[in-house]
Formats: structure tokens, C-alpha cells, sequence
């Protein structure tokens, strides 16, 4: 028999998708840093990581965390996945490679810039009618208004049945948690939304020049097939709106809450994009991320063994005062670069520059028009297995 070197391992009660912790998930990000570099979550037989530094490493180790087991709790070696599972997302290298490739060149930094000018001026529009009317939801007439216009339009989707759009990614960002109240509620409507979203991943739906139709002329240059494209254009329909939903509303609620933060930000526009990457640290859209482990691990003295569920929390690792100054501190002027709110490694977020450019074409017209935000009601949370952020947050502006 070998001698068992492994430290005892740190275990915690804690359950990361009940609405006690998703109301407040801090408070417990900073119980799962402390117990150790990785914790044992009893509830559901998973691991758990919340410092930077092993978020980070596990990452970025691809061959012994994979994601062709399912990115969520759901193991898919051992219960069917409720959907085909995405060729990017929930793919492991050589298939990802070849995928990701593919979408790497359809959001390559020249691409990103051809669709600036619409972007800014699709957000100048929108603010403009704002201001006029002076009072608004910045979750409906903001955070999901302008990304259900201009990312829909940049794929090359048509009008109708856009509204399909945010209950599909309430589906895909539940259904990576439990199967709990918040996955039946999601899943309440499924049939005919996910009927939609695949109606609208052919060829035949897309309106040429778009992003979509871009994916199926990698399948005449021969890179994937027709069946491949349409999973590739599923997959901007799932992870390229609710993300800069969430996003974009935080945003918004930062600047609410830090009025001092906005005034900063007016007086320096070009703080605008280092200040949206102080939200997505300090609230990041995107919480968490599984892997799977494909071998026996040790880490940081903890042995893990093979096939085993690794929770990843990306927002934990953005608030780790092992990496971070005063982490729980809102500051535009921060370099909050090194956040893991779009992962790292071979499937950090591909679609990251887009989400970017929502939020300086948005900021960059607020900046200008917007001398600060009031609250003229309480801010309610939209609650995610995986996302963060509002549901309604009642603004008035103060205009410039
Ligand atoms: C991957 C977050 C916006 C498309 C990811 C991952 C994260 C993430 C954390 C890594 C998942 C993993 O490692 O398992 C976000 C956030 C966004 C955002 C916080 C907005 C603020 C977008 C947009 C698009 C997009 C706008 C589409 C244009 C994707 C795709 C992947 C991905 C296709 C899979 C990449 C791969 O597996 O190689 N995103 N995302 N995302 N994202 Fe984003
Ligand atoms: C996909 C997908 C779905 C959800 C999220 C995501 C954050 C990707 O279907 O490929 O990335």
C-alpha cells in the first residue's frame, strides 16, 4: 500500500445555487478562499475553486480540465445533456481547435471594426430617446434593448421572434447549475424557444454579409460542415447576448452606485474601457464554469481524483486579495486586466471584443450626454444559476 502524502481535504456545506448565496454570493466566495486552495462541496459531490491563482491554472490546463464533459454540473458521461452539446463551448482540442479557429477569424479585431460605426450609432440613437424621456429601466431600455438590436443585426438575423432570444440564454446559463427551481423555471417554455433558436441556425435564416452567414463559408472552404455551422451559429445565439446583458447592467448599476466613479469617468473618457473591465471584475456577468478532471490531480497538496466535477468561480477569483488591492473597492482607475470573468486559456471568450465594443459605444454616448444617474426605485436581481446581475434597476438621468 502507498503512503497517503495528500493534506486532509477542506469541505464545506455551502450550496453556490441556492438564493441565499446567489443574492449575496460574496460573503461565501471569501468562506470557500479561506477553507482552502480547493474545498469539497459535500451537497452535490464537486470540488470547488475559488483563488486566482488555481482558477487560473485550471484553466489554462485544457488536457487535465476538460470541457467535453459538460461545462456545468451535469456530468454528459453520465446523464444525457439537455441539449446537443455546443463543438466550442463544451468541445475539447482536436474538435475545438478546428471550431474555434473558425470563429476566431469571424471576430478578429478588423471584423470588430467593421461593425463600430453601426454599434456607436445604434447607441447614440438609444440614448438620445432616453434623455428625452429623462426616467427608464436601465435593464429594459438599456442592458437589453441595445444588445437585442445590434448583436441579432450583426449575426444577420431577421425581426421576428427576437423576444426568444433572452428566454433561450436563461435556458443555456441555467442549465449549466442544477436541476433546481431556476432550471424548471427557465426550462418552462423550452419546446418552442429552442424550436426558434434552431429554425434561425441555417443557412437559408441568415442574411448575407452577417456573422452567421460568415460561419457557413467555412463550410464551403471546407473547415466544417453545414451540421457544424449551424451548432457554431447556436452558439453565438447562446453565450453573445445575455453575457453583455448582464454585463452592460452592471455596468449601469456601478455607475448608480458610484456616482463619484461616473464623474471620474466623464471628465476621462478614455477611462471607459478600463473601466468596464473594473465591472466585469468587481461584478462579474459570468460566475462560474465547470471542468471535468481527465486524471488523477494534486493540488496544492489535495489529491483530486479522475472524472471528477471542478466548480470554477471566476467572480471569487476577481475579488482574491491574494491578487488584488483592495478587491471589494469599485475603482475605474484600477488595472483590473488579469479578471477571470471571460476565462483564460484555449476557451477564453471568443466573443470578448464584441462585448467590449457594446460597452464603449453605450458609455461613450451616456459620457457625453449624462452628467449622473439617480435611482428612483430598489434594483431587483434577476436570478441565474450562473449569471449575475438586475432585473430592473429605476433610473432618472441628470442631463450634461
Ligand atoms: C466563452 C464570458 C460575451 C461567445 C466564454 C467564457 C467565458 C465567457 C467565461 C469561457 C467559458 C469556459 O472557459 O468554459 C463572457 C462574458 C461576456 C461574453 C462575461 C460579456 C460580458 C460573449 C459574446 C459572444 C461570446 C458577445 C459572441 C459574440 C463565446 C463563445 C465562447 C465563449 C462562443 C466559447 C469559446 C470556447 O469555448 O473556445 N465567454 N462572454 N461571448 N464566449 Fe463569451
Ligand atoms: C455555446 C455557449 C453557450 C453558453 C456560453 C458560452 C460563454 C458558449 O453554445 O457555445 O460561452
Amino acid at each position: 500500500m502507498s503512503i497517503d502524502t495528500t493534506v486532509d481535504r477542506a469541505v464545506s456545506t455551502i450550496d453556490p445555487f441556492s438564493h441565499g448565496f446567489l443574492r449575496d454570493p460574496y460573503p461565501h466566495h471569501e468562506a470557500l478562499r479561506e477553507t482552502g486552495p480547493v474545498v469539497w462541496l459535500e451537497q452535490y459531490g464537486i470540488w470547488a475553486m475559488a483563488r486566482h491563482q488555481e482558477v487560473r491554472d485550471a484553466l489554462t490546463d485544457w488536457q487535465t480540465y476538460c470541457s467535453s464533459a459538460g461545462v456545468g454540473l451535469s456530468d454528459f458521461r453520465k446523464e444525457p445533456p439537455w441539449r446537443p452539446p455546443s463543438i466550442i463551448l463544451e468541445a475539447d482540442p482536436p474538435l475545438h481547435t478546428r471550431t474555434r479557429a473558425v470563429l476566431t477569424r469571424i471576430l478578429s479585431p478588423a471584423a470588430i471594426n467593421n461593425l463600430r460605426a453601426t454599434f456607436e450609432r445604434e447607441a447614440e440613437l438609444l440614448v438620445a430617446r432616453l434623455i428625452e424621456q429623462r426616467e427608464f429601466d436601465g435593464i429594459a431600455d438599456i442592458a437589453e434593448a441595445y444588445p437585442l438590436k445590434v448583436f441579432p443585426d450583426a449575426v444577420g438575423l431577421s425581426e421576428d421572434g427576437r423576444e426568444n432570444l433572452l428566454p433561450y440564454g436563461s435556458m443555456v446559463f441555467n442549465s449549466f447549475g442544477p436541476r433546481n427551481d431556476l432550471f424548471d423555471a427557465a426550462m418552462a417554455n423550452a419546446g418552442p424557444v429552442r424550436d426558434w433558436i434552431m429554425s434561425k441556425c441555417s443557412r437559408a435564416a441568415l442574411a448575407p454579409g452577417g456573422l452567421g452567414m460568415q460561419i457557413f463559408q467555412a463550410v464551403d472552404s471546407g473547415e466544417l460542415t453545414e451540421a457544424e455551422a449551424g451548432m457554431l451559429v447556436r452558439s453565438f445565439l447562446s453565450a453573445g447576448i445575455d453575457t453583455t446583458v448582464y454585463g452592460l447592467g452592471n455596468a449601469l448599476s456601478c455607475f448608480a452606485y458610484y456616482p463619484e466613479q461616473w464623474r471620474i469617468l466623464r471628465e476621462n473618457p478614455k477611462l471607459i474601457r478600463g473601466a468596464f473591465e473594473e465591472v466585469l471584475r468587481f461584478e462579474a456577468p459570468v460566475q462560474t464554469f465547470f471542468r471535468t478532471t481527465t486524471k488523477a490531480v494534486d493540488v496544492s497538496g489535495v489529491g483530486i481524483g479522475d472524472g471528477e466535477k471542478v466548480l470554477l468561480f471566476l467572480a471569487a477569483a476577481n475579488r482574491d486579495p491574494r491578487r488584488w488591492d483592495r478587491p471589494d473597492i469599485f475603482d475605474v482607475n484600477r488595472r483590473a486586466t488579469g479578471h477571470m470573468t471571460f476565462g483564460t486559456g484555449i476557451h477564453g471568450c471568443v466573443g470578448q471584443a464584441v462585448a467590449r465594443l457594446e460597452s464603449e459605444a453605450i458609455f461613450g454616448a451616456l459620457t457625453k450626454r449624462v452628467a449622473s444617474f439617480e435611482l428612483t426605485g430598489k434594483p431587483e436581481l434577476r436570478l441565474n444559476n450562473t449569471l449575475r446581475g438586475l432585473d430592473t434597476l429605476p433610473l432618472r438621468v441628470v442631463p450634461a
